[in-house]
C-alpha cells in the first residue's frame, strides 16, 4: 500500500495522477501547507526538506518500508515498482532527460516565478522578467520536442510521465492567466486544454487539485 502525502497544489498532483492513471490502491494523507504541516517533526521524518509530495511504500525493495520524496524521485520510483508509464528501453534516454530538466530547469523556475509574483515583496520586477523570459523558452523547446503539442497515440506512452512532470506547472500558469499573468504563451494553454478534452487529468481533478 502507498501512503500519499498530499495538499492540492502542483507538485503532488504529479503523483496524483499515476496512482489514479496507474490504479494503484494508495491512501492519501492530508499535509495542509498553507497551515504549516509541512514543518511538523513527524512529516520532516518523510520528507526532510518539508515538502509535499511524499510517500510511503509499505512493501518497498525487499519488502521494506521505504519513503521517497521529490515529484520526480516519486514518478521514477513509481514507475519502476509497476513498470508502468516508464516506456521501452529505447524510451529510456529521452525520458529521463526530459524528466530532470522537468525537475532541474522547469520546476525551480516556475516555483520562483510563483514567489515573486506572488508573494515576495515590491521590487523584484527585473528577476521576474528573466524567470518568465526562461520558463517561455523551455516550454518551446518541449512544444518544438513534441512534449505538450499534438501527438499521436504511438507517441503517448513513451511521453506520459514527462506530462505527469510538467503538468503541475501547467495547470498552476493556466489558473494564474486568469489573473491576468500571462507568461504562458496561448499555444501552450491550448495544448493543455486538448489533453484536457482528452480526458487525462480526469481523475486527478475529482480529486481536487485543480486550482
Ligand atoms: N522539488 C520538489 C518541490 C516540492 C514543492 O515545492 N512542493 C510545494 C507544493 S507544490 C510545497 O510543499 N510547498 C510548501 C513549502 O514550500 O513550504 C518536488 O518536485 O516535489
Amino acid at each position: 500500500m502507498i501512503r500519499f502525502y498530499f495538499h492540492p497544489t502542483p507538485n503532488p498532483a504529479k503523483i496524483a495522477l499515476f496512482l489514479e492513471e496507474a490504479s494503484l490502491p494508495y491512501e492519501m494523507i492530508p499535509v495542509d501547507t498553507s497551515k504549516g504541516e509541512q514543518h511538523l517533526p513527524a512529516f520532516r521524518k518523510i520528507n526532510p526538506n518539508g515538502k509535499v509530495p511524499a510517500i510511503i511504500d509499505t512493501d518497498g525493495p525487499g519488502g521494506n518500508e521505504a519513503r521517497v520524496f521529490d515529484s520526480s524521485a516519486i514518478l521514477l520510483y513509481l514507475a519502476d515498482k509497476t513498470g508502468k508509464f516508464g516506456g521501452s528501453p529505447e524510451d529510456r534516454p529521452e525520458l529521463l532527460s526530459w524528466l530532470f530538466f522537468i525537475a532541474s530547469g522547469l520546476g525551480p523556475f516556475s516555483g520562483q516565478a510563483v514567489h515573486f509574483q506572488l508573494f515576495a515583496p515590491a521590487g523584484y520586477q527585473k528577476h521576474l522578467e528573466n524567470i518568465a523570459t526562461a520558463y517561455v523558452r523551455i516550454l518551446k523547446r518541449a512544444r518544438q520536442a513534441g512534449a505538450i503539442s499534438d501527438f499521436s497515440d504511438a507517441e503517448f506512452e513513451a511521453i506520459v510521465l514527462i506530462l505527469m512532470g510538467a503538468r503541475g506547472y501547467l495547470s498552476q500558469h493556466y489558473s494564474y492567466s486568469k489573473k491576468g499573468v500571462t507568461a504562458v504563451p496561448d499555444h501552450v494553454i491550448s495544448a493543455y486544454r486538448k489533453l484536457i478534452t482528452r480526458g487525462l487529468f480526469n481523475a486527478s481533478r475529482e480529486n481536487g487539485d485543480e486550482r
